[in-house]
């Protein structure tokens, strides 16, 4: 997967180049090698983003006035990865009608479904669009489908990019028979 990201190049530029389009919100520095993934992603993309690390219990007047103010600041969609008790991503959902794509992150007491809980199981009216443990790249992918419904650059970017992902997987069939066939 990161092999095709990397061989991925956009054919033209997207629309976003300056101007953050995408937050990506982290509780904790800690956090950081697994969000820091969605960022490259984007990149890769050429939509433009800016990483901040909030936490809703340790910083939560911050988190109001990041969420509160993201659109106005041009924000169209946030991306928020926490662990343990992870209430950024819903807590910042609260404050905005952005899209928010919550990245639970893996925790060791509970191998991440506290994390993974806490973010998914959001009441009726406030959702959170949540990926899979981890899976940061996920999110900054969903981000950019969602981007791509109104830049018609980006959504050719986007169907080159499923078309390198399923070349890859088909020659996934000639890497396992060779290996079958390098063992007998
Ligand atoms: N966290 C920080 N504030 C609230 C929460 N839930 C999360 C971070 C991180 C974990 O707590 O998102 O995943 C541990 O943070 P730290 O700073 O102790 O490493």
């Amino acid at each position: 997967m990161r092999l095709i990201i990397f061989l991925f190049m956009p054919t033209k530029p997207a629309e976003y180049t300056s101007t953050p389009v995408v937050g990506i919100l982290m509780g904790s520095d800690s956090d950081f090698e697994i969000m820091k993934e969605a960022s490259l992603v984007l990149d890769e993309f050429k939509v433009s983003s800016e990483l901040s690390v909030i936490s809703a219990h340790r910083t939560p007047h911050d988190l109001e006035q990041y969420a509160t103010s993201a659109i106005a600041r041009g924000l169209k969609i946030i991306i928020a990865g926490a662990g343990g008790a992870a209430h950024l991503p819903g807590v910042t959902a609260a404050m905005t009608v952005l899209p928010v794509i919550g990245v639970p992150i893996f925790s060791k007491k509970l191998n991440g479904q506290d994390s993974l809980y806490s973010i998914v199981q959001m009441p009726a009216g406030i959702p959170v669009a949540t990926v899979g443990i981890d899976n940061a790249r996920n999110a900054a992918l969903l981000a950019i489908q969602i981007l791509a419904l109104s830049n018609d650059a980006l959504m050719a970017d986007l169907i080159e990019f499923r078309k390198k992902l399923a070349d890859a997987s088909r020659q996934k069939t000639g890497k396992i028979r060779e290996k079958m066939y390098a063992k007998s």
